[in-house]
């Protein structure tokens, strides 16, 4: 019941399960992956998809062509589909402080020529999307940045690149991935909310779109659902990273539904219901303390999380009693238009009501989030 297919669209990064746990204050505790196993893996899993950086590729075979050729027969070999791409602008000591927005112009040029080398690699593949994950564009002094210039190279890399993949003809779009912080001080574009701003200033804001992830907003003291229903009323919700976050803390990437789970559940529900259409992709990372086969239950364990609260979604919304909770909260009645069709602005002025009654009736939110809570325990 709760097993994957391809159906499901389900997709995972190379990095996640293949992330050695290399911590702050501790070396690896697992060895590399190589690509072609984890391919293979998540195909036998039922995933849909999988997902890289360009240097996630070169895990176990430094030759960068001998690399792709090996992932390519693994794509053919078990009908895994590539729905993204990425770059690492991150790991190398040169991007210290930053790709798109460093202080040193060579490192920015260079930046932007890795992005596209790995871009015509998406394109090859077949990805339509993507992601932008500026993590090292930032700064920990506030002497160390101006932060308007910061901008103004970050908006001059997107427009390069939108410009190239129309050049082109890619049908490919970008979705930037805001983060508060970690691994610098403070990150550019911090969260959703910045980055859509920051989109309309670009040459091609058709283009992009956010791939926002439930870790980093919750790690802002943001609400993940609140963010992912705002992008997709504009129309941005491009991609996802599906994870875990408890709190306010350092990025947890915890298996999806190991962190907030009721707001996984109310997540999970937006995205069936709401009309996203997209992969539903996992960056997330084994704890550290799994061994190689505990990380392959991880992906499982991510997939099945999802699956049970889309069963939970669907029950809950088949409830006559929460369908009665609901219509007396009046959440329906939000939909209607405040000014109705055909009236004016006068008929509203006109308009009398008992405001003491208004003001002293409940909303019963209480009983609907009950509802909830016990459709999530499976009590109902
Ligand atoms: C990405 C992305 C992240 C980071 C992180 C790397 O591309 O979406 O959140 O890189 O997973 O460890
Ligand atoms: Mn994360
Ligand atoms: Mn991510
Ligand atoms: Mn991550």
């Amino acid at each position: 019941m709760y097993t994957p297919s391809p159906e499901d669209k389900f997709t995972f990064g190379l990095w996640t399960v293949g992330w050695q746990a290399r911590d702050q204050f501790g070396d690896a505790t697992r060895a590399p992956l190589d690509p072609v196993e984890t391919v293979h893996k998540l195909a036998e899993l039922g995933a849909y998809g999988v997902t890289f950086h360009d240097d996630d590729l070169l895990a176990v075979e430094p030759d960068r062509d001998r690399a792709i050729e090996n992932f390519k027969k693994a794509l053919a070999d078990t009908g895994l589909k590539v729905p993204m791409a990425t770059t690492n602008l991150f790991t190398h000591p040169v991007f210290k402080d930053g790709g798109f927005t460093s202080n040193n112009r060579e490192v920015r040029r260079y930046a932007i020529r890795k992005v596209i080398r790995n871009l015509d690699l998406a394109a090859e593949l077949g990805a339509k999307t993507y992601v932008c994950w500026g993590g090292r564009e930032g700064a920990e002094s506030d002497a160390a940045k101006d932060i308007r210039a910061a901008l103004s190279r970050y908006k001059e890399a997107m427009d390069i690149l939108s410009q190239y993949v129309i050049d082109k003809g890619y049908d490919i779009r970008f979705a930037i991935e805001p983060k508060p912080n970690e691994p610098r001080g403070d990150i550019l574009l911090p969260t959703v909310g910045h980055a859509l701003a920051f989109i309309n200033e670009l040459e091609h804001p058709e283009m992009v779109g956010l791939n926002p992830e439930t870790g980093h907003e919750q790690m802002a003291g943001l609400n993940y659902f609140h963010a992912i229903s705002q992008a997709m009323w504009h129309g941005k919700l491009f991609h996802l990273d599906l994870n875990g976050q408890r709190g306010i803390k350092y990025d947890q990437d915890l298996i999806f539904g190991h962190g907030d789970v009721q707001n996984a559940f109310f997540l999970v529900d937006l995205l069936e219901h709401g009309g996203y259409e997209g992969p539903r992709h996992f960056d997330y990372k084994p704890v550290r303390t799994d061994d190689k086969n505990d990380a392959w239950d991880s992906l499982a364990a991510n997939m099945r999380t999802y699956l049970i609260l889309k069963e939970k979604a669907k029950a809950y919304r088949a409830d006559p009693e929460v369908q009665e909770a609901l219509a007396a909260s009046k959440v329906d009645e939000l939909g209607a238009r405040t000014l109705g069709e055909g009236e004016t602005l006068q008929d509203l002025l006109n308009d009398d009501f008992d405001l003491d009654g208004v003001a002293e009736r409940g909303y019963h939110f209480t009983r609907l989030s009950q509802l909830a809570l016990e459709h999530l325990f499976g009590v109902r």
